[in-house]
């Protein structure tokens, strides 16, 4: 249908609007959705109606994929290193340092054992906050227990950074209890927030024991916690002097989470959840919220049969901003705040497992408003991304979740 000039004025007056509130490509006309399939989630209506299948909007950068390291087995976590280099974990168990060069370093000695079966394996890394004088590096990863169980733990330990790398005076500083025997759904971002107290992201573990305790308040399955570096309770926790209620616990209701990140002017917790069929999640996650898994979902359970009762959304639980039906399986997320491509300052980056891709969204506020899909040919074998993560540099940096896993940043194009 030809486009009559009033309605181009009018389009061209909301793009300026929309330009006026900071989304970087407003001028850039929306086209349909990027996902065409057809939703698992048959007959469910979003709760509003950007909530899900946002317009198609391209930034149009161009852009070089650099492979930075190869040679990695399935790396998880990435952390930068003062002076280029990186902290990279391999999901069987060991942490190397990345040289700019792409040299990797010998695993890095004195991280206990990890579980390695199925999802569980060593996970994320992070620096302490105030690393440059403390040499404080964290992990998450799947502890082994006795009899087959495990659960998602976090240890600390001094870095030193010579010639044999290692960690030394290693604390365990947070177990997630109870354990389970289950190899999924470990969750295990880590992620500082601005006063300095470190989020954890969890699962639930992918069984019905462990699904059923995601609204449970005595134990950590399906939950986000909050704890101090030392792993002590901050005080301020939302739970704090409850009886019968876990400290730890910042919210409850989820059901695996594997990106996280801080908003970078807001300071709030971001996350991207893993749904079963239909229900990947984008939350702000706040202090004592309830995200709803397992009694509300979007999507159906991978057998075709409805989650719990098939509901949506329910009074005193949280509704996403955003979800994927079909899902893109989230792995990594940040929000592009550098200097390289100013056409992607304010986007948010989520990895994808699924439909290997990169996902760009456009955010206006508290609304996910463009999605765009990057790196859909990524080669070899379509490789899933596994984290995404801003480098000190301004390049955007990515895992790729392969057993000859690489290390990728994204650069201007020349
Ligand atoms: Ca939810």
């Amino acid at each position: 249908m030809e486009i009559t000039r009033t309605k181009s004025a009018l389009v061209v007056a909301l793009f300026a609007l929309a330009a006026c509130r900071g989304a970087p490509e407003a001028n850039v006309p929306p086209r349909p959705p990027v996902e065409s399939r057809a939703p698992n989630g048959a007959g469910q209506t979003p709760a509003f109606p950007e909530q899900t299948r946002a317009p198609e909007r391209n930034a149009n950068v161009a852009f070089e994929v650099v492979t930075v390291a190869q040679g990695l087995q399935n790396p998880w976590g990435i952390a930068f290193l003062p002076g280029g280099r990186m902290l990279v974990t391999e999901r069987p168990g060991r942490l190397r340092i990345v040289h700019p060069d792409g040299t990797l370093s010998e695993p890095v000695a004195g991280l206990p054992a990890v579980d390695g079966r199925g999802q569980g394996g060593l996970l994320d890394v992070a620096l302490d906050p105030g690393f440059a004088s403390n040499q404080l590096i964290y992990w998450s990863y799947a502890e082994p227990q006795d009899g087959g169980r495990n659960n998602t733990a976090v240890a600390r330990g001094r870095f030193v950074d010579d010639a044999a790398p290692r960690v030394e005076q290693v604390q365990v500083i947070f177990r997630q209890t109870p354990s389970l025997s289950s190899r999924a759904h470990f969750g295990s971002r880590l992620v500082f927030g601005r006063d300095g107290t470190l989020f954890v992201t969890l699962g639930e573990r992918a069984m019905t024991e462990g699904r059923m305790q995601a609204q449970r308040m005595d134990g950590l399955l399906g939950k986000i916690v909050r704890i101090h570096a030392d792993g002590s309770i901050p005080g301020d926790n939302p739970f704090v002097g409850k009886t019968g209620v876990r400290p730890e616990i910042w919210s409850i209701g989820h059901r695996n989470v594997q990106s996280a990140t801080l908003h970078p002017r807001t300071g709030e917790l971001w996350t991207v959840e893993h749904g079963a069929r239909g229900g990947d999640e984008i939350n702000i996650v706040r202090a004592g919220r309830d995200y709803g898994w397992p009694t509300i979902a979007y999507g159906i359970e991978y057998d075709g049969t409805p989650i719990t009762g098939n509901i949506t959304w329910k009074d005193g639980m949280e509704q996403p901003l955003y979800y994927w039906d079909p899902v893109i399986a989230p792995s990594g997320m940040t929000f592009y705040t550098g200097d390289l491509f100013p056409a992607w300052r304010g986007s948010l980056f989520v990895g994808a497992l699924e439909r290997t891709h990169l996902a760009r969204l456009t955010v206006d506020g508290e609304r996910i408003v463009g999605e765009e899909r990057l790196l859909t040919d990524l080669q070899p074998e379509r490789e899933r991304i596994r984290d995404v993560r801003q480098g000190p540099d301004g390049a955007l940096y990515l895992l790729t979740d392969n057993p000859d896993g690489r290390v990728l940043k994204l650069v201007p194009k020349k």
